[in-house]
This record gives C-alpha cells, sequence and structure tokens, in this order.
C-alpha cells in the first residue's frame, strides 16, 4: 500500500520550530535547505551530512531539499551564470551522494512567494497569509513608485488602490512594505527599494518566453547530472501563478508544465505540485493537472486558498477553501498507486494559532497550525485510502 511519505518544512538551526516540534507533530522527515550558503556556491558533503546528522539524531529523515536555489544570473543568463551552472552540478552530485533524492527548485525572478498580510485574522482569531489585490497594487504605485506600474491595472483598479493607500496610517503602510518584500523564505533580510527597482530593471528585457528559454538551458545542463545521480528535480510553481511587478512568472499554468515536459523529457525532470500555488487560478483544474502530469510529480505541497471575485485570497483551513483537497488527495493515491511509490508530501504553511500566537515563527511556518494540517491530511488519506 502506497501512502505519501509525512514531512515538515525545517529552515535548519536557526528555526524557532524545533526538530521534536517536528517530530511530535507526526511526521518522518523534514525538507531543508542549506540556507547559510550564499546561492550560486557549491553545497559541500560536510555541510550537507552535518545537517543530515542532526535531523537523524531527531529520529527524522532528510531525502527531500527545499529549495537548491536558482541563481538570478542563471535566470537572466548574466554575469557568472556558467559557473553557477558548474557549481549547481556539483551541489547535486554531493547531494545525491549523501542519499538525497529530490531537489526542488523554483524559477520566479527576484522574489519567491508573496503576501500583503501575514497576520490575517480569522473569524476564529488565529493568522493566515493573505493577498490583498488593493494593498499590493498601492504597494507597486504609492510604495515601490515603480516606473510604469499604472499601465498593469485598469483605471478601477487604480482607484481602489489609492483609496486604499490614503486610507492606510503610516504603520500600516510600513507593514505592507515589510510584507510585500519580505524577502525569500528562510531569511530575514529586507529587500531596500533601491535594490528591488533596480534589479526589477535587470528583467526590463527579459519576456516569459525568453525566461523559459533560459530555464529550459538550466534544465538540458543539469538534467544529465540528475538522472546519473538517480535524483528527482522538482520544480515549485509560480506563487501567486500570475506576473507580478511586471516580472515574467512561466509556472503558473497547465500550459507552463506542458512546455517544461516537453522541452526536456527525462524522468528527473518534474514538478514539486503545490495546490495552493496553482489553485489560486481558477483556470487551473488540479485534479485535470494531477492526472496529465502525475508521473512527473515528484514531491507535493498541500494547502487551500480561497479566493474571491476581486483577485484577493487567503490561506484557509487545509480541508476548506477552493481546492477539493478529497478529490487531489484521491487521485494522487492512484497515482501511487499506478507508479508503485510513495511520494514525499509535507502540509504548506499552517495558521498561527494557540500558543504559537505569542511566538515568533517564520510566517506560515509555525507548529501548532501545520500539525493540525498534516493530521487532517493523513486522517483524509487513509480514509479515502481504506475505502478505495
Ligand atoms: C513557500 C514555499 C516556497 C518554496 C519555493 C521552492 O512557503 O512553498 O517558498 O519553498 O518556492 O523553491
Amino acid at each position: 500500500m502506497y501512502l505519501m511519505n509525512q514531512t515538515m518544512r525545517w529552515f535548519g538551526p536557526n528555526d524557532p520550530v524545533s526538530l521534536w516540534d517536528l517530530r511530535q507533530a507526526g511526521c518522518s522527515g523534514v525538507v531543508t535547505a542549506l540556507h547559510h550558503i550564499p546561492v550560486g556556491e557549491i553545497w559541500t558533503k560536510e555541510e550537507i551530512l552535518k545537517r543530515k546528522s542532526i535531523i537523524e539524531e531527531h529520529g527524522l529523515n532528510w531525502k527531500v531539499v527545499e529549495s537548491l536555489p536558482v541563481s538570478e544570473d542563471i535566470k537572466k543568463q548574466t554575469g557568472k551564470y556558467i559557473q553557477d551552472i558548474v557549481n549547481y552540478k556539483i551541489s547535486l552530485e554531493n547531494l545525491a551522494s549523501c542519499g538525497i533524492q529530490v531537489i526542488t527548485y523554483n524559477f520566479m525572478p527576484i522574489l519567491d512567494w508573496m503576501r500583503t498580510d501575514v497576520n490575517f485574522q480569522l473569524p476564529n482569531g488565529s493568522l493566515a497569509l493573505r493577498f490583498e489585490r488593493a494593498a499590493f497594487i498601492a504597494f507597486d504605485i504609492y510604495l515601490l513608485e515603480r516606473p510604469n506600474a499604472i499601465n498593469d491595472y485598469s483605471e478601477e483598479e487604480i482607484e481602489i488602490a489609492k483609496h486604499k493607500y490614503f486610507s492606510m496610517s503610516e504603520n500600516e503602510q510600513a507593514e505592507l512594505y515589510k510584507n510585500v518584500l519580505l524577502g525569500l523564505p528562510g531569511s530575514e533580510v529586507a529587500f531596500t527599494p533601491e535594490q528591488i527597482l533596480a534589479a526589477l530593471k535587470s528583467y526590463e528585457h527579459i519576456s516569459a518566453d525568453q525566461l523559459k528559454e533560459h530555464l529550459y538551458y538550466f534544465l538540458k545542463e543539469i538534467t544529465p547530472v540528475a538522472e546519473k545521480c538517480h535524483l528527482k528535480m522538482a520544480i515549485h510553481p509560480d506563487d501567486p501563478p500570475y506576473s507580478i511587478l511586471g516580472l515574467p512568472r512561466i509556472m503558473s499554468t497547465e500550459k507552463d508544465i506542458q512546455d517544461l515536459l516537453n522541452a526536456v523529457p527525462s524522468v528527473a525532470n518534474g514538478l514539486c505540485f503545490c495546490t495552493g500555488s496553482f489553485g489560486v487560478r481558477p483556470d487551473n483544474d488540479l485534479v485535470h493537472m494531477l492526472q496529465q502530469f502525475g508521473d512527473s510529480i515528484h514531491f507535493v505541497h498541500l494547502r487551500s486558498t480561497k479566493r474571491d471575485e476581486n483577485g484577493n485570497f487567503f490561506e484557509d483551513n487545509h480541508l476548506e477553501g477552493d481546492v477539493d483537497m478529497y478529490a487531489v488527495i484521491k487521485e494522487l493515491l492512484m497515482i501511487m498507486k499506478r507508479r508503485k511509490t510513495a511520494l514525499p508530501m509535507r502540509p504548506d504553511h499552517g495558521h498561527q494559532m494557540l500558543a504559537d500566537l505569542s511566538k515568533k515563527s517564520y510566517p506560515g511556518y509555525s507548529a501548532i497550525g501545520r500539525l493540525k494540517g498534516l493530521a487532517e491530511l493523513r486522517g483524509l488519506e487513509l480514509g479515502i485510502h481504506r475505502s478505495l
């Protein structure tokens, strides 16, 4: 019988959520990354093994990396991208030799996930992550003052954003600014406006098609190495799954996945299927996508968002919101049975709740909300499995 391998994300020794916490939450392994190694540099065997032994000392395993980051130079094919790819290949070989099986990465320019509110209060008092479109547009036009930003929105949207911005206190504006540019997950470093504007400018001449070509070039380079050492590459979708701040985004739709798989056909070239990211678009039919691409899924993030007609969404309970989690898990069980393999999964994000409300953690990654998410998902999976 094939049930998913339950994992949790751990940000490493600086994570306020401990490995014991995660083990008590019921997972058998963690997914993590060597966040202290600058992007582009080699992950040495020594550093990988050091991390692995800390994890194993707590009775947990480490088989999935999230993430081995891709440098901006590789995404833009500028500067030292050739060297960065050489280093990436060496890191892959090192990881494989230490027993790692799956490598999560993304190809989102500059920023990873983006929300406008990381403390959105739900009716029961717990806190969730939220994307409010008017706040995001207000950030873009008034706080970042991105040149030509107004061309990306309708007059009506700009009017609503203007109203939003001028009704915010200075503190709220500062909070919004901080939330949107929170930087990369696992890092405390925020971007300054000058840095982000310069970074955005450096993508000005890169279209979505061009960025796709850069992704495929990168994959054609590294896939033979991944194949040779039996690693599976798992690309994470764009979050949210559309262009933001004028940047190209290329892993948002069914067509994007199809293009990726056509460009580099290999068992090593696959997906991190994140239901919360893909699920924000009403035109992404998750069950259909699972049916189409089931053979290429190497890692699963389970989360549900609730969207409205104004382009806002918040992260709902794992079994509520717009994602039909029953149908998703049922499909995953059938994929695993067909492939005779257990896929690694993790509950993605969780609400900040109970004792965690007074604790600090990475946004979305407090202990108790994820424990609750995992417990619900695991129960649902077992229930479906037993009734099939
Ligand atoms: C957010 C995460 C993403 C993910 C990366 C993978 O919580 O799902 O940050 O780790 O995009 O490269």
